[in-house]
């Protein structure tokens, strides 16, 4: 299946957005249990897969899927990359942006960015030059075929911006430095608000017209109580007691 092939397969489910990489590139930006020879040694290419703006969020809300009680999103993703991953011959492997491997998540942000999904902006996440601050990673493709890649064009929107983020934050945590991420959770515990909506995202001057609807937003915005996200809360409201 060609790139455009592919790309036109996820598109059909919202995944939007698909950005090749070599794999030789993929095996310098992970762990060792990540590298190809582990997990797919054949592959030449890896697919980065992801969705910018709110028609994911459409074709999700219409799925089997979202009358699911436990993580909807993720398995509606994940039933998307199975069926266009067994489509291809040979069926490529998938992993998704949730999957660790020897304790360790992949660096998502890290093979986007390689990929050119965008730059980390100030507000934290990666502004996309299309669709802004709205864009989540999703997953992987390991493919047998090479994919073309083309290195990124530079792309810096925060340098010279007035930077409304940082007014906008409601924890004050967003600054040149970037966004303080200890201090942000901080505020979702305690501020609601700030359980259901990122100010200083909706305030971001690229691509405004791609925010996520208010639903969607809610669903991203929320915290999910897990052991892990427990360990961590406490981590960081000490943290906040001993910086007063
Ligand atoms: C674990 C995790 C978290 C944990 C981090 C706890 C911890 N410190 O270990 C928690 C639950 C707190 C979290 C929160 C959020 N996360 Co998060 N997170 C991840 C996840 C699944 C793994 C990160 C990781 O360990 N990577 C591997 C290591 C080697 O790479 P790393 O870059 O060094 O990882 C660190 C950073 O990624 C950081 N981190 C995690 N999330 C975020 C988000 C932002 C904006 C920033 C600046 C840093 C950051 O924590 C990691 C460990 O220290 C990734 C997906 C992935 N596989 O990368 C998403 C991911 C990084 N998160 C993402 C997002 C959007 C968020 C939130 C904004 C969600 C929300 N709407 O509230 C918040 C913001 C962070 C904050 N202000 O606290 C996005 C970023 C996408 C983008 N467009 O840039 C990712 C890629 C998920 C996705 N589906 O797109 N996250
Ligand atoms: S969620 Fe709240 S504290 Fe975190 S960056 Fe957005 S506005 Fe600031
Ligand atoms: S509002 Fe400006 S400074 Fe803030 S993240 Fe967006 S582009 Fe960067």
């Amino acid at each position: 299946m060609s790139l455009a092939e592919l790309r036109r397969a996820l598109a059909r489910s919202g995944l939007n957005l698909a950005l090749p990489l070599p794999a030789a590139d993929y095996d310098r930006s992970v762990s060792a249990d990540w590298q190809t020879a582990r997990v797919a040694p054949e592959v030449r290419s890896i697919l980065v897969v992801g969705n910018g703006g709110r028609g994911f969020w459409d074709c999700f809300r219409r799925s089997p899927e979202a009358s699911l009680r436990r993580d909807p999103l993720d398995r509606y993703t994940e039933r998307v990359l199975r069926e266009v991953a067994a489509s291809q011959d040979p069926p490529a492997r998938i992993a998704l942006y949730t999957d660790h491997r020897g304790g360790t998540y992949l660096p998502m942000v890290a093979l986007a960015r390689r990929a050119g999904f965008g730059s980390p902006g100030r507000v934290g996440v990666l502004i996309h030059p299309e669709y802004g601050p709205w864009l989540a990673l999703r997953g992987l493709l390991y493919l047998g075929d090479n994919l073309p890649y083309a290195e990124p064009a530079p792309f810096d929107p925060c340098t010279g911006c007035p930077a409304p983020c940082e007014t906008a934050c409601r924890g004050g945590v967003v600054s040149t430095a970037g966004v303080d991420t200890d201090g942000c959770f901080r505020t979702k515990l305690l501020d609601s608000t700030c359980r259901s909506r990122c100010d200083a995202r909706s305030a971001c001057v690229v691509a405004p017209e791609h925010a996520y609807s208010p639903d969607q937003m809610a669903y991203h915005q929320r915290v999910r109580w897990r052991p892990s996200t427990l360990r961590h809360a406490t981590r960081v409201l000490v943290k906040g007691l001993v910086e007063r």
